[in-house]
């Protein structure tokens, strides 16, 4: 393969229309007839509803229709849940697309208005009328799951939507028998995904013919054809779903959504197109949360710093229903991944996820596996605080050694490659961190404390083989495919299943095709988003576009390469076995000179006049990848704070990142998701909260109360990698979409305890604002 192309920091051939205002979002688009729909949602977090009056709504200046729950029996199934965790006592509430009797949290649909525009929809929803009757609702995971709280779903006792368990080793002897043990109570404070683009819908169904075409905000329309089909009750074959231009999802635009469904109804009744675009608002209050745990974790070792096991129990909180992928990822994602980088002898971890007055939870960039870094890496930091050992050396006395293929751990998975301790040594060389210790050890100055907080992290990412999937009850594959075709003057068009909508394939996969058969990348344009035209995909997220539709590509590719080698020995009259491949030439070994092009051949190919026996026209190919296993990127980041004790501001000076996802396509789209990734948990560590009142209303229901991370909070980010290959890959890529997020917030948490450590502060609760950071230093004090 070239190296010439892979491995270039090339710029985003996507960026020149997104930054110039040309890009085509779904609210962007017109269609002849089109109406506008208003979602109705309910303002009480649980609350029965008495009565709902349409009708002065329905007889306003250009409203179209007006409909509620009833309106839709027979026509739009409950919106499913496509994680159905096995071995969990799983419970789905039913959810409706338009709520039925009851409301569950602050944002739950009640109606939707249909007018001829979009100003007329949102003053008539006013008029609806709807008579609640306030019920008591519950927030707190934890407090959701107790006797006596508030019960969201009279089928479903407790709250308790499933409990999952991952046990391996004997930890009732670890803890026993331990030396030392240290714990923790870690709350992963709710966060709002924020993408820059709120979702949106456009519905248009044709009565003649039956068929629907939607254009979503999603970040897999595959996923959202087959669900639609059965929530919807049309044919998969009648319906095209396009994900046009989908600005950002981090995982909110994975799952599918009742106000879509309801868009798509209204256009199967009224037979014309009706867009729905949400408010930021509605954004905060209905599009899916993330992360909500509250962790009690326990970690017992040896007084030399050995780990001898891991036991915690977590309440994780779902929201009002289950959202899409939600069970899956405080148990799959989160308690598999318990080892991290470490030698676990024992394991034990009880998952609770229960139902509450909150908007539901899934995915949310890292999904789970930020969760068990923080919990693994916070607890290495009290181990080494407990037995007086600097982090460093308690980490180095665990991290499993090198490996090129395969390291199984307790938690059952098996990691591709790994180097742990050359990440940790790069990174500690690069900040000159016994510098910044003795820098340390003079203490304070002027009541600014430094802090340095590390974190090693492994994820799986990549998500795939699809046997795995149907064991752990995701109900779909996690297989990928593409399609490659050369047209006759040798430019190329690739087709793939998968869905990126930010993260730079476009440029990354012409350039995939690139290396591997010597094209000029502007030759090479990626289609993605649309049903219609791609193969079928499960979609981008668990970042696995790459690691997934990435190693479909390349083999794709290889498939052309072999033909055309077929057609290029044809052409120069030799043995298939005699000929050699080098850069985009086909040529008789040892005489490169002559030798026929990749555009020689596609030429040749596509008008036939000339081809071997027996080898058909046209030069396409492709193939349907389903991963042997998962990928399994890692790293190690250093945060360096200073703390000033006086105020509990934080400042963050230094910020480090290693991430290791492989040999890297294009370093600078790496550099930049390592950027996004890396601010996200750096937000949900010092900054961001969906914070919830007691009666359950969202308090930072809009972007001046939710503290979203801007560019003068933070410093240059460092960005280090080291490259060890996967095993597994055709061409050794490991995902980096959401690396940067798994060690970024405990790194910082980190950090910033352990420039409070001399005061006596062990755990303060997330985000770290200078007023929870005063109260720490103050309580601690006495
Ligand atoms: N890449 C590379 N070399 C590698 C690995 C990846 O050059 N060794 C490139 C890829 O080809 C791609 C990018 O890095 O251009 C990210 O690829 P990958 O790791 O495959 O991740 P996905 O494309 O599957 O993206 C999903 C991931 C997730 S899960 C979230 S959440 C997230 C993220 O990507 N959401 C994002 N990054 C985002 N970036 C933007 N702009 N917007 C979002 O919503």
């Amino acid at each position: 393969m070239s190296t010439r192309i892979f491995g270039s920091g090339i710029r985003r051939r996507e960026d020149p229309r997104l930054i110039t205002g040309t890009a085509t979002y779904t609210d962007d688009l017109t269609l002849p007839r089109m109406v506008h729909a208003a979602m109705l949602r309910s303002p009480h977090a649980h609350a029965r509803i008495t009565s709902i009056d349409t009708s002065n709504a329905a007889a306003a200046a250009g409203v179209v229709a007006v409909y509620t729950h009833a309106d839709t029996v027979g026509a739009l199934q409950p919106t499913p849940c496509a994680w159905l965790l096995p071995d969990s006592d799983l419970k789905v509430a039913t959810y409706h697309g338009l709520a039925k009797d009851v409301v569950r949290y602050v944002g739950d649909l009640v109606a939707v208005l249909v007018a001829e525009d979009r100003y007329a929809a949102e003053d008539a929803l006013e008029l609806i009328e709807v008579d609640y009757e306030p019920l008591p609702a519950v927030i707190d995971p934890e407090q959701a799951a107790k006797d006596g709280a508030p019960q969201l779903h009279d089928e479903i006792p407790r709250n308790q939507a499933f409990h999952w368990t991952v046990a391996g080793g004997d930890i009732d002897a670890a803890f026993e028998q331990a030396e030392v043990v240290v714990s923790d109570r870690i709350i992963q404070q709710r966060l709002i995904p924020n993408a820059m683009e709120t979702r949106a819908a456009l519905a248009s169904y044709t009565t003649a013919t039956g068929e629907l075409t939607l254009w979503n905000t999603t970040q897999n329309p595959h996923i959202v054809r087959f669900l639609m089909s059965g929530v919807c009750g049309l044919g998969e074959d009648k319906i095209r779903v396009v994900a046009p231009e989908v600005g950002g999802g981090f995982g909110s635009k994975l799952a599918v959504y009742p106000a879509d469904f309801v868009t798509v109804f209204c256009s199967m009744r009224l037979g014309r197109p009706v867009k729905w675009t949400e408010t930021r608002s509605e954004n905060y209050q209905a599009t899916t949360h993330g992360r909500d745990h509250v962790q009690q974790v326990e970690l017992a070792a040896k007084k030399d710093g050995t780990i001898t096991g891991l036991r915690c129990t977590v309440y994780a909180g779902m929201g009002a229903y289950l959202s899409t992928a939600a069970p899956g990822i405080p148990t799959i994602l989160h308690g598999l991944m318990l080892s991290g980088p470490y030698t676990l002898p024992a394991v034990k971890e009880d998952v609770y996820g229960t139902y509450t007055n909150g908007t539901p939870v899934d995915a949310y960039r890292g999904a789970g596996r930020p969760e068990a870094t923080f919990m693994l890496e916070r607890m290495m930091d009290l181990l080494a605080a407990e037995l007086e050992m600097d982090p460093v050396d308690v980490r180095k006395k665990n991290l499993i050694p090198k490996f090129d293929d395969g390291h199984e751990v307790i938690t059952t998975l098996t990691y591709d490659s790994g180097d742990y301790p050359a990440a940790l040594d790069k990174v500690l060389a690069h900040a000159d961190y016994a510098g910044l210790r003795a820098t340390q050890a003079k203490g304070p100055i002027n009541g600014t404390y430094l802090g340095l907080g590390l974190a090693n992290y492994v994820e799986m990412c990549g998500l795939g083989p699809s046997q795995v999937a149907g064991a752990i009850g995701f109900q779909g594959g996690l297989w990928e495919s593409a399609i490659v075709r050369f047209h006759p003057s040798g430019k190329v068009h690739v087709f793939i299943g998968a869905s990126p909508h930010g993260q730079g394939e476009e440029t990354t996969f012409a350039q995939i095709v690139s290396s591997e058969l010597g094209v000029d990348p502007n030759d090479v344009k990626v289609f993605h988003g649309d049903t219609d035209m791609t193969p079928m995909g499960w979609g981008t997220y668990g970042s696995r576009t790459t690691a997934v539709g990435g190693a479909a590509l390349a083999l794709t590719a290889r498939k052309i390469r072999d033909k055309a080698k077929v057609i290029a020995a044809h052409l120069l009259e030799a043995a298939v076995e005699d000929m050699d491949y080098e850069d985009g030439k086909f040529f008789v070994k040892g005489a490169p000179d002559q030798h026929k092009t990749i555009t020689d051949i596609a030429l040749m190919a596509n008008v036939a006049w000339n081809m071997p026996e027996g080898v058909e026209a046209g030069l396409e190919a492709s193939t349907f990848y389903d991963p042997p296993n998962f990928t399994f990127p890692f790293g190690t980041h250093l945060a360096v704070v200073e703390v000033e004790a006086e105020t509990g501001v934080v400042t963050l000076t230094r910020y480090i990142a290693l991430d290791d996802c492989g040999p890297q396509i294009n370093p600078v789209i790496v550099e930049g998701q390592v950027h996004g990734g890396v601010v996200q948990g750096i937000g949900q560590a010092l900054w961001e909260e969906a914070v919830y009142d007691e009666g359950g209303q969202l308090v930072t229901g809009s972007m001046l109360d939710y503290a979203l991370p801007r560019a003068d909070m933070l410093p240059d980010i460092e960005v280090l990698s080291t490259v060890t290959p996967s095993p597994h890959h055709p061409i050794g890529v490991k995902g980096v979409g959401e690396a940067g997020t798994i060690g970024s917030t405990v790194a910082v948490y980190n950090a910033v305890l352990d420039a409070l450590r001399p005061l006596g502060v062990t755990s303060i609760r997330m985000p770290l604002t200078p007023e929870r950071v005063w109260q720490a230093i103050r309580q601690a004090k006495g």
